[in-house]
């Protein structure tokens, strides 16, 4: 007996109250068969387009304020009527971690509103990559939510990972740390998409961390990416305005190319991962790989172009 057919209809319908069924099917690794499913019936292929939620991945150290700015980011986002799903990707959910990261803020919502969903879920997956289930769960519930945010901790490495999930990547800097820029400068981090100063009302630190962002992202020639201040306390400030750089980012993008990219980045990793550079030479390497991927991409799920690349390795052997 299986609930998957049912699930994806649901989610098609933006029937959010099919979401936490969704959510234990995604996490419960005995499903996987019907996980694959639900993934293959919310693809853009079986959808007709792309799902319609805004995928934003929020990225930062620990303490930046990520979890109080998402606070405030989901009150503005319900305020405006937009439905809201969070998934939290915390090494604090972890036994062990949380005491050494400090006081932790956990992102607040109403649990009595049916327009947000909120849920913890542990780090892991493949090397350098999200959890395959924290990719499938934004997949799955952009099918739809409004906004689904990924938040995940760290800088460097982090927003390059949730880049191949999110549609807009929002780097979290808190004042007086020199991270973000120190990655920038030495092109280990790339320039992402929106970058947020938080705890402004610390005043001038706060507004000298953002004038020190915006001059290096000058002298790097991406003079054009919004460099936002907020405070998440009450009374919060600067919310409204990243709301605003969110969305306009979302506006400017090629969403169906920016997924197709990511869905086939996603399943080349996948590939490598489960066969190795043996299955890597079989495809002919990963240029071509690729190649054969924006051909026959249309809209599949990325288990599905995994199929393929082994159906074409094994050809090719
Ligand atoms: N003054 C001030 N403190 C903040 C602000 N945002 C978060 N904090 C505090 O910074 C600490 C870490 O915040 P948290 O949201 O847990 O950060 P995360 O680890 O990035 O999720 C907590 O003690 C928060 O109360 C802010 O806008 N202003
Ligand atoms: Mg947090």
């Amino acid at each position: 007996m299986t609930d998957e057919p049912a699930l994806a209809a649901r989610l098609r319908d933006r029937d959010l109250a099919a979401a936490p069924a969704a959510l234990n099917l995604i996490e419960n690794r005995t499903r996987a068969a019907e996980t694959a499913e639900l993934l293959r019936d919310l693809s853009p292929a079986a959808l007709g387009g792309e799902p319609p939620g805004h995928v934003v991945g929020v990225t930062g150290p620990p303490g930046a304020g990520k979890s109080s700015l998402l606070s405030a980011l989901v009150r503005a986002w319900r305020q405006a009527g937009r439905t809201v799903a969070v998934l939290a990707v915390d090494p604090s959910s972890k036994r062990s971690g949380g005491s050494l990261l400090g006081d932790r803020a956990r992102i607040e919502s109403d649990p009595a509103d049916p327009g947000v969903i909120v849920r913890s879920t542990a780090a892991g997956g493949r090397l350098g990559g999200l959890a395959p289930a924290t990719r499938a769960a934004a997949q799955t519930l952009s099918a739809a939510f409004d906004v689904v945010v990924i938040e995940t901790v760290g800088v460097g490495q982090s927003e390059t990972e949730v880049a191949e999930v999110a549609d807009t990547v929002a780097v979290i800097v808190q004042p007086g740390s020199g991270d973000a820029l120190q990655f920038i400068k030495a092109g280990i981090m790339e320039v992402p998409d929106v970058l947020v100063v938080t705890k402004a009302d610390l005043g001038d630190v706060a507004l000298r961390a953002r004038r020190d962002l915006v001059s290096a992202l000058r002298s790097l020639g991406a003079r054009d990416t919004p460099v936002l201040a907020v405070s998440s306390v009450a009374p919060t400030t600067g919310i409204d305005e990243l709301v605003a750089a969110l969305a306009a980012h979302r506006e400017g993008l090629d969403l169906p190319e920016r997924r197709a990219e990511a869905r086939r980045t996603s399943a080349l990793a996948d590939f490598v991962a489960e066969h190795g550079e043996r299955g890597m030479r079989a495809l002919g390497g990963r240029r071509t790989a690729l190649r054969f991927l924006d051909e026959h991409e249309a809209g599949l799920d990325v288990a599905t172009l995994v199929e393929r690349l082994e159906q074409r390795a094994g050809a090719a052997q």
